[in-house]
């Protein structure tokens, strides 16, 4: 039988910014609860919850205190086992953010380690002594700055690659593990159907911790290198299968930035019982320059078809894919890739159709479904994530002006995805009555979840009879993958294919008319469009055709 996995849309909620029930302007459990048949009716199978653990919030709720205590401000446990309960009623499956290659400062593990050189979870973090007045190395955190911080109570210097409240774990010691394994454990005893995993694929550092290439000009280097996919990765991974998912019938997903292809073939064939499925990224980095993801450059259409084929070619035989376009920590995929002014609605529903008809398992992101789009704050008090706040400070000291950051914020700040979802054309969107922790986008007056209802050419209905195809077509969930017209600059085209039946996917991702003809062997002649967003138009089952701005079709063969 082929696992539930590989027949399911998942839905993301970043708890936060989803439903206020109490009005404190903080999303919390209560609210995603009053929000479950509206995820029914959309049609998803599996929902991931962002972190809604114990949690200072210095990076919203991945900065963990406590695995196995609910943040007070989502609420209590008691919520939270209502919510898995309603999930299960309702025949979807619930699946919880899975921290792990760092805790929170404040974590009892974390606040013992620092005590003293002989304390029984010393041996947990990261320590090392200092080169002189220096770092240990040169690695710099992602969230800006040296990687390391100075304890002055023993003289070392802790691992951060994330922020400074967000020490990285030692998983060389194997106590670390087996406590890591055990709180796994305890919430798969309560039920839960899977983990996505943070930033898994950095859990294994090279053991010397070498400093690393300094780019000219800097003053830290990547030291990603040294921390990606490292020596023990995939022996950490099985011992986990072994010692806390094995006997439960759940989905894992690793959150892996800078893996390949090879290595997710490793991570991912079954055999090998490691993960199910990755989140991989080069898709992501196709729009920036060199220097990283504030350097602003334009995406190449071409770039995007080679590298998502490559992906799909390479997990066709062992292995699966995770489509998404969009996620909590990426720019809104309408914004980033469509036109998020006149064409909002057909380039949304031509994103959709790409990611959708691929073979893999689909991630929708909360408020994606209704087209959301980047937020334009004007002020740097409107931004409220630590990574936007701590590059905002590092390039003014570098000199940039404002209106260079603003270009780069409004393009890439995390803080885009993180608006509150807009449920209505009330004030905050309905989504809180109190004042929200982040402001919502203004312009939830023309994008909110009861006008998607109600109009059935919205996003909405289309995503609605996305899901819906995926579960009457084998061909969507298995087809195998071939990329056509693989030169054309302006159409992404492929086709799937499953023993006598056909999928023809055809999506123009720019916003002109364009013609395309269609390479020999794939003939609509006798095929049916099975969905499309521009319906209006008269279609003919001809191998030349013209394809309208930002046009999606996807026809079927038998
Ligand atoms: O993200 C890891 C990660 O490397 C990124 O996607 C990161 O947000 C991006 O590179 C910044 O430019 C995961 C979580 O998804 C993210 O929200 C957390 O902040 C991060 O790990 C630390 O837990
Ligand atoms: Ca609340």
């Amino acid at each position: 039988m082929e696992p539930w996995w590989k027949n399911s849309v998942v839905y993301q909620i970043y708890p936060r910014s989803f439903m206020d029930s109490n009005n404190d302007g903080i999303g919390d459990l209560q609210g995603v609860k009053s929000k479950l048949n509206y995820l029914k009716q959309l049609g998803i199978d599996v929902i991931w919850l962002s972190p809604v653990y114990d949690s200072p919030n210095d990076d919203n709720g991945y900065d963990i205190r406590d695995y196995q205590q609910i943040m007070d401000e989502f609420g209590t446990m008691d919520d939270w086992d209502q919510l898995l309960k309603e999930v299960h009623d309702m025949g979807m499956k619930l699946i919880m953010d899975l921290v792990v290659n760092h805790s929170s400062d404040e974590h009892v593990w974390f606040t013992q380690s620092k005590q003293s050189k002989d304390n029984h979870y010393r041996d947990y973090y990261i320590w090392r002594d200092g080169k002189g007045l220096k770092e240990p190395n040169n690695w710099r955190s992602n969230f800006g700055g040296s990687a390391w911080k100075l304890d002055e109570q023993t003289d070392q210097y802790y691992l951060h690659l994330f922020s400074e409240k967000q020490p990285d774990l030692n998983w060389e010691n194997r106590n670390l593990r087996h406590d890591i394994y055990q709180m796994m454990r305890w919430w798969l005893n309560k039920g839960i159907d899977g983990f996505r995993m943070d930033v898994i694929n950095f859990i294994s550092k090279v053991d010397d911790l070498p400093d690393d290439e300094l780019k000219p000009g800097q003053t830290y280097a990547s030291g990603s290198k040294y921390y990606r996919n490292g020596p023990k990765i995939h022996e950490f991974l099985q011992e986990m299968n072994k010692e806390a998912l094995a006997g439960f019938d759940v989905m894992t997903v690793g959150e892996m930035p800078g893996v390949q292809p090879e290595q997710a073939q490793l991570y991912t064939d079954p055999s090998r019982t490691e993960l199910n499925m990755v989140f991989q990224f080069e898709h992501m980095g196709l729009d920036q320059g060199p220097n990283g993801k504030w350097e602003l450059s334009p995406l190449k259409l071409r770039d995007l078809k080679r590298s998502l084929s490559k992906w799909q070619y390479a997990l066709e035989e062992k292995g699966w894919n995770s489509l998404y376009f969009n996620n909590h920590d990426q720019p809104r995929s309408v914004s980033r890739f469509g036109d998020d002014g006149v064409c909002r609605i057909k380039s949304a529903k031509m994103l959709a159709t790409l990611l959708h008809m691929m073979k893999g398992t689909p991630y929708v992101y909360q408020g994606e479904e209704i087209g959301m789009t980047n937020v334009p704050f004007t002020s740097i008090n409107q931004y409220r994530d630590i990574e936007t706040l701590n590059i905002y400070k590092e390039l003014r000291a570098d000199g940039k002006s404002e209106e260079d950051i603003f270009k780069s914020l409004h393009a890439k700040s995390r803080d885009n995805a993180r608006t509150p979802m807009q449920w209505s054309d009330q004030e905050q969107a309905g989504f809180t009555n109190g004042v929200p922790w982040i402001d919502v986008n203004p312009n939830y007056k023309e994008i909110n979840v009861q006008k998607a209802i109600a109009d059935p050419h919205s996003i909405y209905h289309y995503y609605r009879k996305l899901i819906e195809l995926r579960k009457s077509y084998d061909v969507i969930v298995n087809g195998t993958y071939e990329l056509i017209l693989e030169d054309d600059p302006n159409v992404f085209a492929y086709t799937r294919t499953l023993e006598d039946e056909q999928l023809i996917v055809l999506c123009n991702f720019y916003g002109k008319k364009t013609s395309v003809s269609l390479p020999e062997g794939v003939q609509l002649s006798e095929a049916t469009l099975l969905v499309g967003n521009d319906e209006e138009n008269e279609i003919g089952l001809e191998n030349e055709l013209v394809l309208s701005p930002y046009a999606a079709r996807v026809y079927y063969k038998k």
